[in-house]
């Protein structure tokens, strides 16, 4: 039994628009919202405390440099990147903007940057909002990209991680759709990016395949063309310069820097500049003299500092998501509806209630279950069951092979086992389920 992606959300959006052709519900906004959500791209929300460099990833991530990025408190409203072509959306107020934007990031989703949430102003509500059960636009977003910087996980942190896993989360539970990532990497000072990794996943209890440490603004400089011959020029004579190489490994930011470079006779402005564009060069100490050595042009220096930013990981995790685009989705919007009809009245709720019922009896929505269980079998959180099991188990419930006696012995005494922590044991029958 299988079911092509993005069937079991069609079938979704559908429920969502024939309801709202209804009388009752006619011009309803959260039903008009979840039918887009349905339909569009997957959508991805990057989410943080102000200055954590939620802008500039976005800029990283859309290669263009289309929102603004400054040191103090700068965006003010929820704003969706969607391609021009994703279709109608409704207007969710004053604290959403949407910009239609053509290029290979939104073709496969949609982007939405956010207000810094650890503000007193009222731009941080409507970021509020979108992690909130009792607002409408609670569960709008699919996936949340969480941007923390220093390896610090803060109490507030694993609340809103924790918020938004409860608006999305499946019976399984399999954390899939939170990406956390530690942030401005060039500016902490002693821990590899490894070491800030691991931190992050034991902080916040999310699989290590969920985390990233990145350099967003490297990537940003790379990929926005933002970078000059100036700079190359500039990062030369500091690759060049044993002194100024151990300055910029040492970390200690930019007045000392200053201070070796002027002595040289140098101009003050060149470093200036690279330090607008590029930042504390931290990460790049190290492997300056290789990165300037492979760089002819400023072509190869952005291939460098992109590869050294580390976002294309968070890109590689993205696109991982993306392979269960459809779970995750229907999921949420299931939720939403879900939380919708909880606050819409006795008759109108039993009206969603009942739709989602036969929906959930499709084929599409019985295959999403063993898709859920297969995500939970190729993460970390059952590593007590052996690799070679949960491998074989999660390739029979994505419909890739066909099971064997063997397979189904082992799954079946799984199931059975007395004691068995309820999700193993629900996966443990779903695999059973797909075996006969
Ligand atoms: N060193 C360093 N600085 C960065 C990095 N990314 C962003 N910044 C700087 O941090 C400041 C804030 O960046 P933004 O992208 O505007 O941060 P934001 O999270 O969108 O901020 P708000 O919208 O106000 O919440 C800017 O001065 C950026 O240049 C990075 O990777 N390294
Ligand atoms: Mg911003």
């Amino acid at each position: 039994m299988t079911a092509p992606e993005g069937a079991a959300a069609a079938a979704l959006a559908d429920v969502c628009l024939r309801l709202e052709r209804r009388r009752e519900f006619r011009d309803e906004p959260v039903l008009l919202d979840a039918a887009a959500q349905c339909s569009e791209p997957l959508r991805v929300a990057v989410v943080g405390d102000v200055s954590t460099g939620k802008s500039t990833l976005v800029n990283a991530l859309l290669t263009a440099k289309v929102a603004r990025t400054r040191r103090a408190e700068e965006t003010a409203q929820v704003t969706w990147y969607r391609r021009p072509d994703a279709g109608e959306r409704p207007d969710l107020g004053s604290g959403h903007r949407t910009v239609p934007l053509r290029g290979d990031f939104t073709a496969l989703y949609t982007l939405v940057d956010t207000p810094g949430t650890n503000t007193a102003s009222q731009w941080a509500s409507s970021t509020a909002q979108l992690l909130a059960a009792d607002s409408p636009t609670g569960g709008a977003a699919t996936v949340l990209i969480y941007l923390t910087r220093d390896a610090i996980v803060w109490d507030h942190t694993r609340e809103r991680i924790g918020r938004f896993l409860r608006l999305s989360g499946g019976r399984t539970s399999d954390k899939g759709n939170v990406v956390v990532v530690g942030t401005k990497g060039d500016a902490v000072r002693g821990a590899s990016p490894e070491e800030v990794e691991a931190e992050l996943a034991e902080g916040t209890g999310l699989p290590p395949e969920r985390v990233v440490a990145v350099s967003q603004r490297l990537a940003e400089s790379a990929r926005c063309g933002l970078l000059t011959d100036r700079h190359l020029r500039t990062l030369r004579a500091i690759a060049a310069d044993e002194s100024f190489r151990a300055l910029v490994s040492g970390g200690r930011g930019l007045a000392p820097m200053q201070a070796l470079w002027e002595g040289g006779g140098r101009d003050p402005a060149d470093l200036k500049e690279l330090n607008d564009v590029l930042g504390p060069l931290n990460w790049v100490g190290a492997t300056l003299p290789e990165l300037v050595e492979s760089s002819p042009t400023v072509v190869e220096l952005a291939t460098g500092l992109d590869r050294l930013s580390r976002v294309p990981q968070l890109e590689a995790v993205l696109a991982d998501i993306r392979k269960d685009a459809d779970l995750f989705t229907t999921r949420t919007v299931v939720r939403r509806l879900e939380r919708f009809a909880a606050h819409c009245g006795l008759e109108r709720a039993a009206t969603v209630r009942r739709e989602l019922a036969e929906l959930r009896e499709r084929p599409e929505f019985r295959w999403l279950d063993r898709r859920a269980a297969a995500l939970v079998l190729e993460g970390t959180a059952m590593s007590y069951v052996p690799r070679p099991e949960r491998e074989a188990a999660a390739k029979l419930l994505r419909g890739e092979i066909a099971a064997t006696k063997r397979m189904r012995r082992f799954w079946q005494d799984v199931a059975q086992r007395p004691g068995r922590a309820s999700k193993l044991r629900r996966v443990a029958e779903a695999v059973v389920e797909a075996a006969l």
